[in-house]
């Protein structure tokens, strides 16, 4: 694979102007780029600019509204609701998380539901934005069925990711976000993309078999992560980002969806925690005790620390070189 390095704010930029280009207003198309630009900083290669033709596709087939001016309401003094008026789900959240945050410094714990939001970044950003404001953080959003449940072999359940922040005074927070699926689906499509094989167990060719093949798998069905057990919780995030917030389960996503490529329409749950309120003014230093036994074993390393090096790093990132020529036409 061939790639071309491009610094952090040519990324943003073409990010920006694709988008833009596409119709998105100024807000829309900021709140995008600086997520995909932020993906790329911190090494989450396949939430980074590889989404780009796919928020455009949305765009350009009208499912998604480029000036969603979604404003977010207090419906009581621990639940916040932002109805994302069809746009792209980084405005809606922006706008929404410091509600959400003062709601939990207020009540100690507190809920923002989003509906009528398409989803198709990495979900890292919101709670860490919880964690700088001392606060846990936990998110979840579903998709479209992508991932057979456990024993199965036909799609029925998205990739469904979760993610958990931790606030670390003075320090970076303890995050981890996956997808409940064995991968991600933008990691699968890397992969077939560059030619690489991926584990065994990752998913399910056409015909039911096990394969290494990421091709074989994106004509197939993803496994959940860990069998049955990341099966419900895959099944738990259908109910958290669907029902839950009176939004769509993923089947019920594909069947509304166009197929135009690009996210579909969705919900997302975040919950945000205040330790100090919940646990007492001890919560910091105690859980550093359980983070000084981690880092102290052999072979481990906390999850999210890779992406908090990358970040430290200023230079520009080498991203796929046909990506960018694709890019840059969309963006002309
Ligand atoms: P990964 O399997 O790459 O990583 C999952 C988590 O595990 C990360 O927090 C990662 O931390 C951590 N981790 C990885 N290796 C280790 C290790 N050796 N020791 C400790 N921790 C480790 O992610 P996925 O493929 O599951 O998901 C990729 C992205 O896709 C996520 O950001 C997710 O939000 C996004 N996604 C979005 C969807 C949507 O609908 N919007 C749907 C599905 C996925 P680190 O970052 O430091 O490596
Ligand atoms: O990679 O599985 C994925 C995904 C779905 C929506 C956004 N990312």
């Amino acid at each position: 694979m061939s790639t071309t390095n491009i610094s952090l704010e040519d990324i943003y930029q073409l990010a920006f102007d694709c988008l833009t280009k596409a119709g998105a207003d100024q807000a829309n198309a900021d709140a995008v780029a600086n997520t995909v630009m932020c993906a790329e900083r911190d090494g989450s290669v396949s939430h980074g600019l590889f989404r780009i033709p796919g928020y455009i596709a949305t765009l350009n087939s009208g499912k998604v509204n480029g000036k969603a001016n979604p404003q977010p309401e207090q419906v009581t003094p621990a639940l916040v609701r932002c109805h994302g008026q069809n746009g792209h789900a980084p405005l809606a959240i922006s706008r929404s998380i410091e509600m959400l945050a003062q709601s939990a410094k207020t009540c100690g714990i507190a809920a923002l539901n989003i509906t009528h939001s398409h989803h198709f970044a990495a979900l890292w950003h919101e709670v860490e934005a919880l964690a700088e404001h001392n606060l846990v953080g936990f998110a979840c959003v579903s998709y479209m069925p992508a991932v057979a449940p456990a024993g199965g072999s036909e799609a029925l359940f998205g990739t469904n990711p979760i993610a958990f922040a931790w606030p670390r005074p003075n320090n970076t927070p303890l995050v981890f976000d996956m997808a409940t699926a064995s991968m991600a689906v933008g990691e699968v499509k890397i992969a077939a993309r560059d030619g690489h094989k991926v584990p065994m167990g990752t998913g399910l060719g056409p015909n039911g078999e096990l394969t290494d093949d990421p091709a074989e798998i994106l004509k197939g069905v993803l496994l959940p992560f860990g069998a049955y057990k990341g099966s419900a919780i895959a099944m738990m995030v259908e109910l958290m980002a669907g029902p839950m917030v009176g939004e769509n389960l993923s089947f019920e996503t594909k069947q509304n969806d166009n197929a135009d490529g690009g996210p579909p329409q969705g919900g997302e749950f975040i919950l945000a925690i205040s330790p100090e309120i919940m646990g007492g003014s001890d919560w910091a230093n105690h859980a550093e005790k359980l983070f000084a036994k981690l880092e102290a074993m052999e072979g481990i390393r906390l999850p999210g620390s890779r992406r908090h090096k990358l970040r430290a790093d200023n230079s520009p990132r080498a991203v796929n070189s046909d990506l960018i020529e694709q890019l840059k036409t969309l963006a002309q």
